[in-house]
């Protein structure tokens, strides 16, 4: 039984680790909704084993599955003999609304004896009754909680609406986000921007909160940080980049290199800022549109389209990168450059494609869990 605690992690010596911390594993759920992922899922399922094998090549990963496609994903998840030297992928049932794991899955706080608790977010699809991008979704909102007693970790149930992905952490006190989703009416409007730091600061245990003004263009979740930009060290940020000036993402861009160009993080050090180039612009295909079964509780998926693709979408595991390749020229370049940035792990591209046509990527449908002491 996973405790719930009525107090905040910072009360109690918790912060939420940098991403590069290691992993005891990643979560993830299975994609099933053929109202979101076209051909009944097929794709998308094959996208999310490639995802799961591929960071198993690094730790352990764990996959939440209906009951009714849990016998499907578990033949479709297991490893071959192949692959002896990977890591275990467990799959286990879990009801939900979608398979976007990063916004329904716990954060994980850490103190200083390395002991490990989650923060439960409230949750209302990104935006609930007013742009969320689907109804119901009262299972979305129960994966944290059934998480934390999984793995028999305490639970603090915030009273605030958050996904995962609309935040990054340095691990050392600073916070990025974006004001297009933080501060969006459809989130938390009865706080302003100083109570919305209270509280990241409260259930995170950070000092300082980074706003970029706006994330990647057509961004459906509200433009959330983990496709625009993230750390890779303290002081040292990747950030989404166009040198297309026709291109409306130049502007969100350009405003958030000036945005970042002009901040020191929580210890006072400038940040060094690195862009990393996006593909072309990428659109839903006729095709595509007319594979996806329409339904009145989500949002269309519509024929030319513009997609949120972005490289930025990527999974730091223990000793890895997983992240999306997207059958562009700069693919290569993208990878090249991370693996650079970051030469102590070893970079993996999976095809993205089909992740970015349900409306995220790599970083959306995963959740690391920090190893316990
Ligand atoms: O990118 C994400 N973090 C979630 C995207 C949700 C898309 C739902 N169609």
């Amino acid at each position: 039984m996973s405790k719930l605690l009525q107090s905040t992690p910072r009360a109690d010596g918790f912060h939420m680790p940098a991403e590069w911390l290691t992993h005891q594993q990643t979560w993830m759920v299975w994609p099933e909704r053929c109202d979101n992922w076209r051909l009944g899922a097929k794709p998308a399922q094959q996208a999310f084993v490639d995802v799961a094998r591929a960071i198993a090549r690094f730790e352990p990963v764990t996959v939440g599955v209906s009951a009714a496609q849990y016998e499907h994903a578990a033949t479709r998840l297991a490893q071959s003999r192949d692959d002896s030297k990977s890591h275990d992928i467990r799959v286990i049932e879990l009801s939900s609304n979608d398979a976007w794991m990063r916004d329904t899955g716990p954060t994980f706080v850490i103190n200083d004896l390395g002991e490990v608790r989650g923060i439960d977010w409230m949750f209302n699809a990104w935006g609930g009754l007013n742009g969320g991008l689907y109804f119901p979704w009262d299972q979305d909102d129960l994966v944290a909680r059934k998480v934390l007693q999984i793995e028999r970790k305490a639970r603090y149930r915030a009273d605030f609406i958050l996904e995962g992905g609309a935040i990054h952490v340095d691990g050392e006190g600073t916070l990025l986000t974006t004001e297009a989703c933080l501060l969006n009416p459809n989130r938390n409007p009865h706080l302003s921007r100083q109570e919305i730091e209270a509280h990241l600061s409260d259930y995170l245990g950070i000092d300082k909160v980074l706003w970029l003004p706006r994330g990647i263009h057509e961004d459906e979740t509200d433009e959330h940080i983990d496709n625009v930009a993230c750390f890779i060290r303290p002081g040292e940020v990747l950030l989404a980049w166009t040198d297309d000036r026709e291109d409306p993402q130049y502007g969100l861009s350009s405003a958030a290199f000036d945005y970042l160009s002009q901040q020191t993080d929580a210890r006072g050090r400038p940040l060094t800022i690195h862009k990393l180039p996006l593909p072309a612009p990428m659109y839903i295909t006729e095709e595509e549109a007319d594979a996806v079964d329409p339904s009145e509780g989500a949002q269309p998926r519509l024929a030319g389209q513009r997609m949120a693709a972005s490289y930025i979408n990527f999974l730091i595991c223990n000793g890895g990168i997983v992240m999306p390749a997207f059958d562009d020229p700069m693919d290569n370049v993208a990878a090249e450059m991370i693996a650079s940035l970051m030469p102590e792990r070893e970079v993996v591209q999976v095809p993205g494609r089909e992740i970015l046509l349900g409306g995220g990527n790599i970083h959306c449908i995963t959740q690391q869990q920090p190893l316990s002491r």
